[in-house]
């Protein structure tokens, strides 16, 4: 097989080009000032740092095309921004300068719902708690739940084939798509917005859009899947004897109604003791201080469904067995926000108690336990005084490995281990089946994994897509593809 396709070489932003784009967008819809700009150029996470001569801000498809269409004349780069919450630098531009930033968020309108069809269709700047909220006024429920919703959008959550929560009973994002607008390279605008849920008509191409990280073309607007509003909902935080307690109460509430289980999370002690000690306004509502926690949330349309009396009768039957040392059920609407509180400030409460290293790995769901025993093990052995705080989604098998630095330790010195350490995390996952990229996607960071673990014919299949679909190299550059 032929080797890697040279990317051909982008051109840097000529003065013409940035005023033929001002006469597209407008004065608003442009930004040079580097005040303006320097939020786009960073990442969440801090990890990279690149810069631009203009972020590029269209206030709808026609717009954006236009702009695409004249970069590509150009044949200059563009990096699709959405919400900017990539772990994997997924939006950072290069550091050269020689690359344009194209934000979604104007194009942030709900453009139908049908509570019918069950189908919301969306433009892709609207935030994920925009959509969601849209669903629930309908009476529906868009099963799609990260830590970032408030901020992340649906074109980036489409884009990288997010996960988050619900994955366990709903799948990820790709499992809600049934339409997808999308400009590609050159400018033209492919109207896939079907709301069909049977259509047959030769290659599945929406699917190659969801997760490809913008490298193909730009997701502007989509027709997700909605599942009618639940009538009962449960959340429970317990306080388990072990990581295989963790997952033999899974299998208790798979067992007795896998129909109800909307998530099902991991939370290591010292995940938690981290959120305790960062996080204001927050406590753990358990007497029995442990090493293991799992959050359980049911929920159901079902009307009279008795869904607390089931999770109850699962959570008595696990005491009994010495899986769950202490249990807690919420009452209200506002004690389940504070469980899942507890939850989903994990990333913030890691990232102010020092630098981190994180590894988005899934292992089948029965090889949980044996990948936090065997990942941690290998990690303190790598380097004395490093802290495991795995969590995330146990019940789809995607555990977020992350390192926090030994405490006391240079952040830099620790960060330029980051290879080594994730090397030795993803030694133990391929042992166990696993993945190396779970939901969080490939991004700026891991494409030097791809020839190992997406080696021979699969990476050179996804060449020559993206040679036949960007065959100037100019949808987000260096991401993905080594
Ligand atoms: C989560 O599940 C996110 O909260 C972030 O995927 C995980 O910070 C992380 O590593
Ligand atoms: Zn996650």
């Amino acid at each position: 097989m032929p080797d890697a396709v040279p990317a051909p070489p982008t051109a840097p932003p000529s003065g013409a080009l940035l005023e033929r784009l001002r006469a597209i967008l407008g004065p608003a819809g442009l930004l040079t000032d580097p005040a303006d700009t320097a939020a786009h150029v960073e990442d969440w996470r801090r990890l990279y740092r690149g810069r631009t001569a203009a972020v590029l801000r269209p206030a709808d498809t026609a717009e954006l095309a236009a702009c695409v269409a004249a970069c590509a004349e150009a044949g200059v780069a563009i990096v699709p921004q959405g919400g900017n919450t990539s772990m994997v630098g997924g939006a950072v531009p290069a550091a050269d300068g020689s690359e344009l930033i194209l934000s979604l968020s104007r194009l942030n309108r709900i453009r139908a719902i049908d509570p019918v069809d069950l189908t919301l269709t969306i433009e892709a700047g609207a935030t994920l708690k925009a959509a969601q909220n849209a669903a629930q006024e309908a009476g529906c429920l868009l099963p799609l739940s990260i830590g970032s919703e408030g901020t992340a959008q649906v074109g980036g959550i489409l884009s990288t084939n997010a996960g988050g929560n619900n994955t366990v009973r709903y799948g990820n994002a790709r499992d809600m798509v049934l339409g997808l607008e999308v400009v590609l390279p050159d400018g033209q605008v492919w109207n896939g917005l079907r709301r069909l849920r049977k259509d047959n008509t030769g290659y599945c191409l929406r699917q190659l859009f969801v997760g490809a990280e913008g490298t193909l073309g730009i997701i502007t607007a989509a027709v997700l899947k909605l599942v009618p509003r639940p009538r009962e909902t449960e959340v429970a935080l317990c306080a388990v004897a072990s990581a295989e307690a963790a997952l033999s109460l899974f299998n208790r509430v798979q067992t007795h109604d896998p129909a109800s289980i909307q998530a099902f999370e991991y939370m290591s002690g010292l995940g938690l003791r981290f959120v305790l000690k960062h996080i204001p306004g927050v406590s753990l509502p358990l007497s029995v201080p442990a090493e293991h926690y799992a959050l359980i949330e049911l929920a159901t349309p079902r009307p009279e469904a008795g869904l607390r009396a089931a999770l109850e009768s699962v959570l008595e039957a696990a005491m009994e067995a010495g899986e769950v040392l202490d249990a807690v059920v919420a009452e209200s609407g506002a004690q389940r926000a504070a469980l899942w509180k507890l939850r989903e400030e994990h990333s913030e409460a890691q990232k102010r108690e020092g630098a981190s290293v994180k590894n988005d790995v899934s292992v089948p769901v029965s090889k949980v336990p044996e990948l936090i025993r065997r990942a941690t093990a290998a990690c303190e052995r790598l380097m004395p005084g490093i802290r495991a705080v795995p969590f995330g989604h146990m019940g789809d098998g995607n555990i977020h490995f992350n390192l926090e630095q030994p405490e006391g330790m240079d952040p830099a010195a620790f960060l330029a281990q980051d290879h080594a350490i994730m090397d030795t995390v993803c030694e133990v996952v391929r042992d166990l089946d696993g993945s190396f990229s779970a939901e969080h996607g490939i991004g700026l960071l891991k494409p030097y994994m791809m020839p190992e673990w997406r080696g021979g014919a699969e990476l050179e299949l996804m060449r020559r897509i993206k040679q036949a679909i960007d065959p100037g190299g100019l949808m987000n550059p260096g991401k993905v593809l080594p």
